[in-house]
């Protein structure tokens, strides 16, 4: 009885030790629906998300440089990256292991559709690019969706 408690506690340990959650925060307006619905995405994805609260994001936008035609309505932050809009948790994963020197992703405007992690609000599909966006501003395709 007591090894088979050992082994129980060394495999729950262990388990924990390899579950390492990817620790970002988010930056979205206290009314956005579809921001927390894009968090909960995140979490359930392995990633720790701190939601912080601000009525002014264009604030944010700003101090991240975020052009008027990349934003969208919440931004997160992981690492030295911004994450613009409805990202899908398996671009930011490919971004942190990638380590390219750019300044984020984006996805511009609120596309909705079941592709969209936080705006599930239709029942199709949405044709939609991830960006990511260089350090001058420029912007390439990371990921299509369609
Ligand atoms: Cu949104």
């Amino acid at each position: 009885m007591k090894k088979l408690l050992l082994v129980i506690f060394i495999s729950v340990t262990s388990l924990s030790c390899t579950e390492k959650k990817i620790k970002m925060q988010a930056y979205m307006s206290p009314s956005c629906g579809c921001c927390k619905k894009w968090v909960s995405h995140l979490e359930k994805n392995g990633f720790e998300v701190e939601s912080i609260f601000r009525e002014n994001m264009r604030m944010i936008k700003s101090k991240y440089n975020i052009a008027q035609d990349q934003i969208s309505c919440h931004t997160g932050v992981v690492g030295s990256y911004f994450i613009e809009g409805h990202v899908p948790a398996s671009d930011i994963k490919k971004l942190l292991d990638e380590n390219p020197d750019i300044a984020g992703l984006t996805v511009p405007g609120m596309p909705a559709g079941q592709n969209v992690p936080g705006m599930e609000t239709v029942d199709t599909n949405a044709k939609y690019n991830v960006l990511s966006v260089r350090k001058d501003g420029s912007t390439s395709i990371w990921n299509i969706y369609n």
